[in-house]
């Protein structure tokens, strides 16, 4: 069985948008603000370093009980004992990922559309990732926005735990949760934030109060 996750703040890390305040004092004020998940993704990063801001994070997050997933990176994840893989549509697939991974890992997938999702293999996946939500400059290859009604419509074909990601800030939370999300995946609403704790403190009661 996979570590629990809980999908309600899912950080996802972006290497130009922490650079200014530092990938890890950018996650460790997250923390204090309540995220409950957080994904390591640098596209463009090399193997070695990728490995070493894992195994960074990974010692920041276990003492919180938060689980560190890495994207794309089968071998990273494994090489600093990371708690699970976020998988895109064009990455390994999410069978071969399980098989590599074992049992004992969160595995993720993003799904953009019902084409998508129509040709995703979800029996070894643990969660999916939905969006992008609204446009996001964060990702140029993020495909086109679905909406809160599109985030809908996928929750009601996915039984598994789903997040909902891209260009989602406070004032949008409250719908993708009412529209069945189990969280909100966020990059810039965290990691370009004045204050990150403030931020994250925001969205962890705006996300209560939408389930309230
Ligand atoms: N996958 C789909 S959209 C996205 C990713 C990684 C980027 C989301 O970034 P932001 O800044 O929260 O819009």
């Amino acid at each position: 069985m996979p570590p629990m996750f809980d999908l309600s703040l899912y950080l996802v890390t972006d290497p130009a948008q922490t650079a200014a305040r530092g990938l890890l004092a950018t996650v460790e004020q997250a923390v204090q603000g309540g995220v409950t998940l957080v994904q390591l993704r640098d596209p463009q990063a090399k193997g070695r370093a990728l490995v070493e801001q894992a195994r960074a994070l990974k010692a920041l997050l276990a003492p919180h009980g938060i689980p560190l997933i890495i994207n794309d990176r089968v071998d990273v994840a494994l090489a600093a004992d990371a708690d699970g893989v976020h998988l895109g549509q064009d990455d390994i697939d999410p069978a071969a990922a399980r098989a590599v991974l074992g049992a004992g890992r969160i595995l993720g997938l993003s799904v953009g559309s019902p084409e998508e999702l129509a040709v995703s293999d979800l029996s070894g996946v643990d969660y999916v990732g939905v969006g992008p939500v609204k446009a996001t400059g964060t990702k140029s290859d993020a495909g086109g926005a679905i909406g809160v009604a599109g985030l809908a419509a996928l929750r009601k074909l996915i039984s598994l735990p789903l997040v909902g990601i891209g260009g989602i800030d406070a004032a949008i939370a409250p719908d993708i949760i009412r529209a069945g999300a189990d969280g909100i995946a966020v990059v810039s609403a965290l990691c370009r934030a004045p204050d990150v704790t403030a931020a994250a403190r925001d969205l962890r009661a705006v996300i209560a109060a939408a389930r309230a």
